[in-house]
């Protein structure tokens, strides 16, 4: 049983959405980000970052989006969401997961949250180039997409599109969302059309890039 500390539509969306791809048991408790509940001592005592979203498994809190995917799909290998060690997309899935969460992720932080950086009268200068960065990703995902079919890594989907659709999605209100790329338009199309995709929306409540 996985229990996963949420919000909704943020950080922990890709967990979420990898737990009920893969039927795995677990119980959610959502975390008001509004009302400040992550800064809370009882919360950073899971993650001492003070974000979302934390998973506890086997009683140990562990934190960081891409790793928790990349933990669920080891743990559950028979899903097929992680090339396994010695597979040829085992070295492009590692450094898509690491370019997704260490470059693409970070410059959404910044466009998202401008004034943790430098405060308030750096603002408007973080976003300019926290969209310059994001959009120069979007850029490599869609020419990546293009030349591998389907999914980001070939034909099969693996946890690396859990976490890309959830950033893809993040620039839906952006002056450029991803869907004008071409590539990632239909990419996310097909995500959006996994039966989970709605359960995980139901789940969370969501409505906006349904
Ligand atoms: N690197 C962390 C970042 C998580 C993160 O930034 N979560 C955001 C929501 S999308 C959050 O909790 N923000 C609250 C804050 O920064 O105050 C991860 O991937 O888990």
């Amino acid at each position: 049983m996985y229990t996963l500390y949420w919000s909704p539509g943020t950080a922990s969306l890709c967990v979420h959405w990898m737990l009920i791809e893969l039927g795995e048991p677990h119980e959610l408790v959502e975390v008001d980000i509004e009302a400040g509940e992550h800064r809370k001592p009882e919360y950073l005592k899971l993650n001492p970052s003070g974000v979302v979203p934390t998973l506890m498994v086997d009683g140990t809190a562990l934190g960081e989006a891409a790793a928790l995917c990349m933990i669920l799909a080891e743990r559950h290998p028979e899903a097929g969401f992680a090339p396994a060690a010695g597979h040829a997309q085992r070295a492009p899935y590692l450094s898509w997961m690491f370019f997704l969460s260490n470059t693409l992720q970070t410059a959404y932080h910044n466009w998202f949250y401008p004034d943790q950086p430098a405060g308030q009268a750096a603002v408007e200068s973080v976003k300019a180039a926290a969209r310059r960065r994001i959009e120069s990703c979007l850029v490599r995902v869609d020419r990546q997409i293009a030349a591998s079919g389907s999914y980001l890594l070939g034909d099969r989907a693996s946890a690396a599109d859990f976490m890309t659709t959830m950033l893809m999605r993040w620039s839906r209100n952006m002056p450029k969302p991803s869907t004008e790329w071409p590539a990632i338009a239909g990419y996310v199309k097909r995500m959006k059309a996994r039966p989970s995709f709605k359960v995980l929306y139901e789940r969370e409540g969501l409505t906006e890039w349904a």
